[in-house]
């Protein structure tokens, strides 16, 4: 059923709003006039514009901005990352759903998206919000071989990806602060949050939660953080596809992983820093157990981050929230 739907969108699609005749989707979906006719109307109540004329077919005429699996495959590609889609209208989280398909086994590169998150979350037990249809809610789940201490680098990774992605969409320039904030003009636009499922010293899957705001108007975001957050819609003055935006993000994390198991960070590293908003300034790195205050050097071959301060000490900061 999912994958008839699914077929006959890609092929709507493919035909660019040209007609394409119920005989020949009958042909190539091996499937009867009636079996079209009921995910053509399924189509249309999932948001689809889609025209009907006898004799000459069904014409696809708008589509919705929509993150469920049939829409995001239209923009994934020929990559692997996103082949295996988990689409639910409404979640707390789309980590705690990742966490438990990752147990089960589920493939490097399967993703879930959620059109809202009631209970999404950030690092250390704050709250994400993640108001419905307006973002992208993502989770994604990597099997890379590699050792626990260098799971942070992925962080690191993830967030040159999400920074590329939404300049590639977008137009718009998007700086990384340290470790995972993407910024627009100063102001959040997406997170990270990256968790383990690990054993002893290895890891057996990264669950990579994104959080991109991309059609939220000012009003959707609460009071405390109305001067802090941001949207692509905000920012460029336009709304943009949410699967566009999810298909572009795939490609370029895949490409970034891949790069990384093979090379090492060293590739990663230089990206990363001529997109830091950070390095050379004055930062405050405040964690639970203190604060310093110093000038952001850079970050090591581990993703750390190497705060030196008024007395000329180098700190080591492996987890902080920076204030500027
Ligand atoms: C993060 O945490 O930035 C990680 C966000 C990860 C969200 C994704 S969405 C898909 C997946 N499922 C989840 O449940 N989570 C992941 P942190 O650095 O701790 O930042 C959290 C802080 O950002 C909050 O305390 C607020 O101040 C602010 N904030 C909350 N929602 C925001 C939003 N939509 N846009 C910008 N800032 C926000």
């Amino acid at each position: 059923g999912a994958m008839m739907k699914e077929a006959l969108l890609h092929m709507l699609t493919e035909q660019e709003g040209k007609f394409v005749s119920g005989q020949e989707i009958s042909n190539r979906l091996d499937c009867s006039r009636t079996a079209i006719w009921k995910h053509i109307s399924e189509l249309r109540k999932n948001g689809y514009t889609i025209e009907a004329v006898q004799k000459r077919g069904y014409r696809l005429i708008t589509s919705p901005d929509a993150v469920t699996a049939e829409e995001v495959s239209l923009y994934t590609g020929d990559g692997t990352f996103g082949k295996k889609i988990t689409y639910r209208e409404s979640v707390k989280s789309t980590q705690e759903i990742a966490h438990a398909l990752a147990r089960d086994g589920a493939v490097e590169g399967s993703i879930v998206l959620a059109d809202e998150q009631t209970g999404g979350r950030g690092r250390l037990g704050r709250a994400w919000q993640s108001p419905k249809g307006t973002g992208v809610w993502m989770s994604l789940i990597l099997k890379p071989n590699i050792p626990l201490q260098k799971a942070p680098q992925l962080t690191l990774l993830i967030a040159v990806a999400v920074s590329k992605a939404i300049e590639k969409v977008s137009g718009i320039e998007a700086a990384i602060k340290w470790p995972n904030d993407i910024l627009i003009s100063g102001k959040k636009s997406a997170g990270i949050l990256t968790e383990l499922q690990a054993e002893a010293d290895s890891i057996h899957s990264v669950i990579v939660g994104i959080g991109i705001n991309v059609n939220q108007e000012r009003q959707h975001f609460s009071d405390e953080i109305a001067e802090i957050a941001t949207s692509l819609a905000i920012e460029g003055g336009q709304s943009f596809k949410r699967a566009e935006v999810v298909g572009v993000l795939l490609h370029e994390i895949e490409t970034l992983y891949h790069q990384y198991l093979e090379n090492g960070f060293g590739v990663i590293k230089l990206l990363w820093e001529s997109r830091a908003f950070s390095l050379g300034k004055r930062i405050t790195a405040r964690s639970i157990t203190g604060a310093i205050t110093g000038y952001a050097k850079g970050i090591t071959e581990e993703g750390v981050l190497l705060l030196e301060d008024d007395h000329g000490v180098v700190h080591s900061i492996y987890s902080a929230d920076i204030e500027f």
